[in-house]
């Protein structure tokens, strides 16, 4: 059991938000596949198509996606997150995203009879004009879409960050003075990939955001950078599929982790990550409290 946030979680392994969480039943499902809290798929101001297919591609050592915000907006989820929160039996947390500080109250005021356990910001979408990396990039944007939800909201509020930027604890700290009880990091690297027979990228939206195994060290130094620099607790995500890249992003900072990708693998993944943790710590005679940022000592 951990508490983050003010939210008891049963373990520290939850459902990263993305395609998983699109419905109520999907979100179910991997939390009776034994996740410590479930993600919702990013909501917004608009119902959302999404960017042209091919949206996603399984490069081996990762997935290239640009899937573009697919969603059916507030109203229509509303009834998802209720299903959701009826029957999870683990927190749910919803992911949702705007344009500007306006529209992120108008989605969390829209959600917020379907009692979600907390709002997760998605300032980082790689590749969504006008949402997302544009956003999660300049610090001024962050703090005031951080704070305007804060102060609208009872609830714990996460904020998303972008790998995509220069210094991600110039915009981990504006999130902290908007007032963000946690921080997740990361989101996915933009990135590309083109086919040598045709010549033209592989994804309807050309470019796109990598997540997986080879992201994983990316996001490792941004938790320990973050760690350095902040007083709120961190959930780190990017490529962890074993219980090692868990203990090795705590290790780093992180309080909880998030798992997105290795779920295409299997929904063991959770309970895998969860008992291996247990297991470790077990050994070691070592606490959560004890791995959490264990990376950062010097004696
Ligand atoms: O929907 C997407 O294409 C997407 C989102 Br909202 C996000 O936050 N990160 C990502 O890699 N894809």
């Amino acid at each position: 059991m951990i508490e983050i946030t003010g939210l008891r979680l049963r373990n520290p392994a939850m459902l990263a938000a993305g395609i998983m969480g699109t419905t109520g039943a999907s979100l179910i499902r991997v939390a009776k596949e034994g996740a410590g809290a479930v993600v919702t798929k990013s909501i917004g101001p608009h119902p959302k198509e999404g960017h042209k297919n091919p949206g996603m591609i399984n490069l081996g050592y990762g997935f290239l996606n640009a899937m573009g915000l697919p969603n059916p907006s507030y109203p229509d989820f509303s009834y998802e997150l209720a299903v959701a929160k009826k029957d999870a039996g683990v927190p749910v947390i919803a992911s949702i995203f705007g344009g500007n500080a306006e529209e992120f109250t108008t989605v969390a005021e829209g959600l917020a009879d379907a009692e979600p356990d907390a709002f997760e910001l998605n300032v980082s979408c790689p590749h969504a004009q006008g949402y997302g990396a544009s956003i999660g990039c300049d610090a001024c944007a962050v703090e005031g879409i951080t704070a305007a939800v804060s102060d609208m909201t009872d609830l714990p509020v996460w904020v998303k960050l972008t790998p995509n930027v220069t210094d991600i604890v110039s915009i981990g700290e504006a999130a902290q003075r908007g007032g963000a009880d946690a921080i997740v990091a990361i989101n996915t690297v933009r990135g590309m990939v083109i086919d040598i027979h045709s010549g033209y990228p592989v994804l309807g939206n050309v470019f796109g955001g990598l997540s997986g195994e080879a992201v994983k060290p990316v996001a490792i130094k941004c938790v320990y950078d973050l760690h350095s620099a902040l007083e709120i607790p961190i959930i780190g995500v990017g490529g962890i599929s074993g219980w090692e890249d868990a203990v090795e992003m705590m290790m780093a900072g992180a309080s909880a982790v998030q798992i997105g990708s290795a779920v295409y693998d299997g929904m063991d993944v959770f309970r895998n990550v969860a008992d291996g943790i247990e297991s470790f710590m077990l050994q070691k005679g070592w606490s959560p409290g004890d791995i959490v940022g264990l990376a950062h000592r010097r004696e």
